[in-house]
């Protein structure tokens, strides 16, 4: 993409910038002024100068991503698509800057306006999910060559390389190549403590060339030595940090340079007295037609950098194929999966769920071009590669499988990256237990609602001899604490597959699909019309009479649910069993479903975890089987017999409330 448009002074431009961040700053009497005003003049010179979007198409596919990943500058971004002229973001949404049901949130939240790429705030998180974005660019260029060749650019500060999640993503980013990744370094030397120099002694360029990246000093309020920095940036075919040494609160004549200025509103006067010192002479949330004109202008390239590239859509002969990709459909799924299922019922394979994943992942991802695969380093464990799914390597993106290192949190921010960019759909895996590593992203997904697909196994006791640091005993119920996640925890190949099914069609959460490393017998023998796993939890198996005991288990306790059933049903016993793979898709069904699989009689719950979080489906008086504290190193046999975890226990646990 060339650049056409130069302007050759943005400090205006950047003033209105920083005018709008104090005082929206000052009337929501909250709020973050600092780093919008120190970073103002980079980010006008970054738009001016080289962004490309498209405010009336913003989910035109090669726009440039900006991520504001010091999300506390909120301000910057809503100011900047303001001026950038989003129809979403008038001024009244400025003036409503962290009201209630504005769009304008104390920190930028995906989906509550255009051009949010991403919602930020957790410190590195947003830095890690820009690695995600660009991984997208390059898997893109590979496939769609001169469609795709967008840039993702990162504002960072120096909370954000400080998070240790920032090594994973520098590590990753510079390995992998990412060129166009630019992480511009709000280097203000200011947290909210104080002096950087209270906290941390490290040499940032130091760290960043060690991992592979271009680096360049920046005078932060010098616009030629800024458009200097990120020219040559954009030609470096490394990643680039541009340390853009900076005042923090720029034009706030007393504060300025201050941690005073961080996270508070700079009062009347001392917003009087920066309107003076910056020469800006406009009232509160007024900005002059000549600015408004000159950042228009950005749109105006971009409108027109986008219908060129519509043009060259239009008669590239990879438009079918990038329209279809773009779309994600799943409809190729349905069949091969009916095949595929058809032939589970057939040959009743008895695996670990771990390995029915990989199976239906070899249909999945023959189906769906869309699908990106990786493991943070467990791929032989996870088994999340599926035939034929060739490795990523940096030199060549052609590939549809990623090898995220051990990186369970840069991993899954990345993921969350490559979701957002809507270029592909992103699976990874790692053991269930190191889910806590991956927490704050699997989080930020539920809340931006992204689908992204978090393969998780070895989900219990089960996993052996590796013992309690591998064994996840509460992570199950963590997991089910996170609104707006599915956990999927099937019980056999047949539920996998139906898992899988699910996780590609849900389009507005993300999936956890927490599986055993041990081999499990089919308990589903028949292929049903409907998807039961989708319905969270069914009878699995029925009794004639009245019930008089319904057991409830997940994943790998199915069996053993089973089992006991058929002790309860030697003596005469009325027992039902209902397997509940997802607790979340449950609550989702008709209250008088939910009645009819749970029943009234009394129930006994059966997991290798907590019981926290089976109040979804047991009552006081119910009974639970399961672990009460951490595991043990042992075979697997010796430790469900160990932990009281079998089907004696469970057909005791029954007659006690019969
Ligand atoms: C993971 C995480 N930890 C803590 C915070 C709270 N917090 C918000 S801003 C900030 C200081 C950040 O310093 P810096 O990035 O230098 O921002 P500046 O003060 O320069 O604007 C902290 C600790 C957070 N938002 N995210
Ligand atoms: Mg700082």
């Amino acid at each position: 993409m060339t650049i056409t448009m130069k302007s050759a002074d943005e400090r205006p431009m950047a003033n209105a910038i920083r005018a709008l961040a104090m005082d929206a700053v000052q009337a929501a009497n909250s709020g973050h002024p600092g780093m919008p005003m120190g970073m103002a003049d980079v980010a006008a010179v970054l738009f001016n100068r080289y962004i490309m979007l498209d405010p009336a198409h913003d989910k035109w596919p090669n726009r440039d991503r900006f991520v504001l990943s010091a999300g506390h500058g909120s301000m910057l971004l809503y100011a900047i698509n303001h001026l950038l002229g989003y129809d979403d973001m008038p001024m009244e949404q400025l003036r409503r800057f962290r009201q209630m049901g504005s769009r304008t949130a104390g920190h930028p939240e995906y989906g509550h306006a255009k051009g949010i790429e991403v919602t930020t705030g957790p410190l590195g998180q947003g830095l890690a999910t820009a690695v995600g974005m660009a991984i997208s660019q390059r898997l893109a260029e590979a496939r769609f060559a001169e469609l795709i060749d967008y840039f993702t650019y990162v504002i960072a500060g120096d909370g954000c390389l400080m998070e240790g999640i920032s090594h994973e993503a520098i590590d990753m980013a510079g390995h992998m190549r990412l060129g166009h990744l630019v992480v511009m370094w709000d280097d203000n030397r200011i947290t909210i403590d104080g002096d950087t120099n209270l906290s941390t002694s490290t040499d940032q360029k130091t760290r960043f060339a060690a991992a592979g990246w271009h680096v360049r000093s920046v005078d932060g309020h010098d616009v030629e030595d800024i458009a200097a920095a990120l020219d040559e940036a954009r030609r470096d075919p490394r990643p680039s940090l541009l340390a853009c040494r900076t005042i923090i609160g720029f034009g706030a004549p007393n504060k300025q340079g201050s941690h005073d200025v961080h996270g508070a509103p700079l009062g009347n006067a001392e917003i009087a007295a920066a309107r003076v010192q910056l020469g800006w002479d406009h009232p509160a949330f007024e900005i002059p037609d000549e600015v408004y004109a000159a950042w228009n202008k950005i749109a105006e390239r971009g409108s027109d950098a986008r219908a060129t590239w519509d043009a060259s859509l239009a008669v590239s002969d990879k438009k079918a194929d990038f329209t279809a990709h773009l779309q994600q459909d799943i409809t190729p799924l349905n069949k091969a999966m009916a095949a595929y299922k058809a032939k589970l019922a057939i040959d009743l394979p008895k695996v670990a769920t771990r390995k029915a994943s990989q199976m239906a992942l070899d249909v999945v991802n023959a189906a769906l071009p869309f699908s990106i695969g990786g493991s943070a380093d467990l791929t032989g464990s996870n088994l999340t590669q599926s035939k034929g799914q060739t490795s990523v390597t940096p030199a060549d993106f052609s590939g549809r499988y990623l090898h995220y290192g051990i990186r369970e949190f840069g991993m899954s921010a990345a993921m969350n990256g490559i979701a957002l960019s809507g270029l592909f759909r992103p699976y990874g895996g790692t053991f269930l237990v190191f889910a806590d590593y991956a927490r704050p992203a699997i989080r930020l997904a539920a809340l931006m609602q992204v689908p992204t697909i978090f393969v998780m196994t070895h989900d219990s006791i089960g996993l052996g001899e590796d013992g309690p640091t591998h064994q996840p005993v509460e992570t199950l119920a963590s997991l089910r604490a996170i609104p707006n996640l599915t956990v999927i925890r099937p019980c056999d190949a047949m539920e996998t597959a139906e898992a899988w099914e699910i996780a590609m069609a849900t389009r507005t959460s993300p999936v956890v699909l927490a599986l055993s490393r041990q081999g499990l017998p089919a308990l589903r023998t028949s292929v049903s019309a409907e998807n039961l796993t989708a319905k969270g939890a069914y009878v699995l198996r029925d009794c004639d009479g009245p019930r008089q005991v319904t057991l409830i288990a997940s994943g790998s306790e199915v069996e053993i649910a089973m089992q006991a059933a058929d002790q309860l049903a030697a003596k005469g016993i009325s027992v039902a069993v209902v397997s509940a793979p997802s607790f979340e898709c449950f609550a989702k069904q008709p209250a008088a479903y939910r009645d009819a699989v749970l029943g009234d009689a009394p129930r006994v719950g059966v997991e290798a975890a907590i019981r926290m979080s089976w109040d979804m489906v047991l009552r006081q008086d119910d009974g639970f089987v399961g672990m009460t504290g951490f595991g043990a190193s042992a075979p697997i046999d010796a430790l469900y017999d160990h932990f009281g975890i079998t089907a004696k226990a469970v057909a005791e646990a029954a007659m006690t409330r019969l």
